[in-house]
Order: C-alpha cells, then sequence, then structure tokens
C-alpha cells in the first residue's frame, strides 16, 4: 500500500468497525421515562444547558428550570442555534444528528423536528439509529441507589438485548456516612443487585481528591468490598476519576466540573489487587499521560475513552496519539457517554474520524521504518480497541459483524 491507500484503508476499517459502547446512560424503551429521545431530549442535554447561559445572559436557570421541556429546547434552539453559529462541539452534534435523519438543521423552529419523531417506533428507531451509528452493544449505567431505577429492576428486565447492564456504585463509595452497618450487609447488597442485573462491571465516578489508601470509609469499602465482590463475580472495576461535582448547583446535571487526581491512588490500587481488573478512565487533561504509564506498569488497569470534557476532536487526537505510542493497541479508545438515544450517530462519527486519523499516522511511521501494512493487521488491530479489548476484560463476546 502507498500512503494514500494506506490511509483509506484505515478509514473505511475505522468506519466499518462494530463498535461496543462500553459507557452510555442509554435505557431500552421498557425502562419507561428513564430511556431518553428525540429532538427535545437533544436539545436539552446537559452540555447545551451550560452554553445557553454563556449565550443568553438574560435567562436565569432558576427561570429556564421552571418550563417545560419543549419550552427549554425552544429557548436553547433561539440562542445556539438560530442566534449564533453552533460551533461548540456539543451544538455541532445536533447538527449532525439532524442531518443523518433527514431532518433541517437550518430551521427556525423544532416543530418539523418533533413531527418527525413523533412519527417513529421506538424499537426500530434505536435499530436505525444504533445502524446509523455502527454501534451493536451498549451499556448501560445502572444505578441501584436511585430509587425510580431500582424499582423497575425489580419488576423487569431490558427488553432489548443489546443493552446490558453496569452496576454503579457511586454513593456506595462517595457517601461521607456509611449506607451499611456492616462489611457484610455492604456485600450482600451488591451480591444481590448484580445477581438482579447481571452487569458485564462494577462502577464509580471519584472525586479529583480520590486518594487510596487512606484513611476513610472508601478506602475500606474499595478494599473489603468492591474488590473481594469483583473477584467473587469475576467482574472488572470501573473507576472514573476526576470529577468535581456541584461547582455551580443552579445549573443541576450541567453543574459538574473536572479537576487534576493523583495517579497514584491507580498505582496503588492496581498494585494492592492484581488479581482484580480495572477499566480506568480520568477526566482532567492533565492526567492523560501519567495514566498511559501506570498502564504500563500494571497490565490489569485498561484505560478507556475520553470522557466528558474531554470527547472534544482536538483533545481525542491528543490522547489517541499518546495512548497508540505508548499502549499499542491494548486500550479502548472511546465510549459516548451518550444520555439520549441519536448521540451516538455524532459521538462516534466524530470520534471514528479522529482515531482513524491518529492510527493513520501511527502507520504511516511504522511503514516508513520498515513494516508494509496488509489489510488484516490493520482490521486485527481496530477490532481489539473498538469491542476485543473490552470483550476481554468481562470474559463475554458482544460484537456483531462488520457494518456494510
Ligand atoms: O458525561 C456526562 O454526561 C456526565 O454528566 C456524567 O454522566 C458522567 O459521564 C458520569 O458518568 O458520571
Ligand atoms: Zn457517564
Amino acid at each position: 500500500m502507498n500512503q494514500e491507500e494506506l490511509r483509506q484503508a484505515v478509514e473505511q476499517a475505522v468506519e466499518r468497525a462494530p463498535v461496543v459502547d462500553i459507557h452510555t446512560h442509554l435505557y431500552p424503551p421498557n425502562f419507561g421515562g428513564l430511556c431518553l429521545w428525540g429532538i427535545d431530549e437533544l436539545v436539552t442535554y446537559h452540555y447545551l444547558i451550560a452554553e445557553l447561559f454563556r449565550s443568553n445572559r438574560a435567562i436565569s436557570p432558576e427561570q429556564f428550570w421552571t418550563r417545560s421541556k419543549q419550552q427549554q429546547a425552544d429557548t436553547i434552539w433561539e440562542a445556539l442555534f438560530v442566534g449564533n453559529t453552533p460551533l461548540s462541539e456539543a451544538a455541532r452534534g445536533v447538527v449532525r444528528v439532524m442531518t443523518a435523519l433527514g431532518l433541517d438543521p437550518h430551521a427556525a423552529a423544532l416543530a418539523d423536528a418533533r413531527k418527525f419523531f413523533a412519527s417513529q417506533n421506538l424499537e426500530s428507531h434505536i435499530d436505525n439509529v444504533m445502524r446509523i451509528a455502527g454501534v451493536t452493544g451498549i451499556v448501560m449505567t445502572n444505578d441501584p441507589f436511585n430509587p425510580a431505577e431500582a424499582a423497575i429492576w425489580k419488576r423487569e428486565r431490558p427488553a432489548n438485548p443489546r443493552f446490558h447492564a453496569a452496576l454503579r456504585m457511586d454513593p456506595l463509595l462517595n457517601s461521607a456516612e456509611s449506607l451499611f452497618s456492616t462489611v457484610t450487609e455492604a456485600r450482600n447488597f451488591v451480591d444481590e443487585w448484580i445477581d438482579r442485573m447481571q452487569p458485564l462491571y462494577m462502577a464509580a465516578s471519584l472525586p479529583a481528591e480520590f486518594a487510596y489508601p487512606d484513611e476513610t470509609l472508601r478506602t475500606k469499602i474499595l478494599r473489603e468490598v468492591v474488590m473481594p465482590v469483583g473477584l467473587k463475580h469475576n467482574l472488572p472495576f470501573a473507576m472514573m476519576i476526576g470529577v468535581v461535582r456541584q461547582v455551580n448547583p443552579r445549573l443541576r446535571d450541567a453543574g459538574d466540573s473536572s479537576g487534576r487526581a493523583d495517579v497514584r491512588a491507580v498505582e496503588r490500587i492496581a498494585a494492592d489487587f492484581p488479581e482484580n481488573r480495572f477499566l480506568v478512565t480520568m477526566l482532567s487533561r492533565e492526567n492523560q499521560h501519567e495514566l498511559c504509564v501506570v498502564s504500563r506498569k500494571f497490565a490489569n488497569i485498561m484505560p478507556f475513552g475520553c470522557w466528558w470534557f474531554l470527547n472534544n476532536p482536538s483533545i481525542v487526537a491528543e490522547i489517541t496519539a499518546e495512548r497508540l505510542e505508548m499502549l499499542g493497541s491494548s486500550f479502548i479508545p472511546q465510549h459516548s457517554d451518550a444520555r439520549i438515544l441519536e448521540q451516538i450517530i455524532y459521538k462516534w462519527a466524530h470520534s471514528r474520524r479522529v482515531i482513524a486519523a491518529g492510527l493513520y499516522e501511527q502507520y504511516k511511521q511504522l511503514s516508513l521504518d520498515g513494516w508494509p501494512l496488509r489489510q488484516e493487521q490493520i482490521e486485527r488491530d481496530i477490532r481489539r480497541m473498538f469491542s476485543g479489548n473490552f470483550e476481554e476484560w468481562i470474559g463475554k463476546r458482544l460484537a456483531a459483524e462488520a457494518r456494510s
């Protein structure tokens, strides 16, 4: 292959690769109000709510929250898409989704888009959206501490087999006071939810000041609950580190921020529990290189995704390049974090483009060093990154065949 052929081969292989989206906030239709989709949800995504107040300073968060969902969507549409050019990543994402579904992103109002979504059969719409995004498996974020979600799980399971559970345990690890009177009680609780949800992994988001080991309840719970339960059920533990919750509570979900964390905590826990497998993502750009270094030292760490404030093309490009250079194909380049179904269309389209460019660059250097690439090698690497590494971590096969 010459360089142009190589570039095309990489782009096409990345474009066709079926994705297992390992961290989303999506739910199947039988989870009722938790399953978010459609134009009003897309336009009121919390990333865009934060942007609204920067472009329309006349409206206060308190006024915004008194409005209905449709009115909120209209307010954001007017401020970010009619009165301004949708330049930001989150705004551009809405444009991409509308274009992919045949809707007009230049529309002055959302009426036509609302009609389009109202006429969809949700199950076939999900099939269509997943097909366009090239996503074959969706991993949810399932919170047994949320009474609304827990009530659904006590009645039923996800009716769509392409939605997989992940047991999210933030309150267990982040509450100042113990939620259980004994370690046994906490373990039983987690055991019970694992039996009910059959999750692919356990997960928690952790604050920027996350330390391990320390004198807190969190260290005790990690050591005596999460690690042994992980071994018992053969489940990885996902640590999502670096959140600073509610720096601006007036913005609700849009009010969280990011902070630099201490990667030593990741190193210590990986060393203390060599039999446990960890999925790790960090929210601060400053932590990314350190996370690659730690992953070289501890093969039980699988770095994943460019999370939240990092899911912007310029930053995905930088993180992907440093991971390829330091870890080869032994990492999971991206997850979508989609909260609204159709977001997987833009999040994966944007990520695929950047990841393909980074991979091409690395292959080009390799071929200049004297290793001509073969198509099947390219496809093998991409399969590993887009589904295989995750499947190895969870010990299950999920990905379907390539997209046509
Ligand atoms: O990216 C997001 O939408 C955040 O609000 C969070 O959900 C974050 O991804 C998390 O899982 O805590
Ligand atoms: Zn998330």
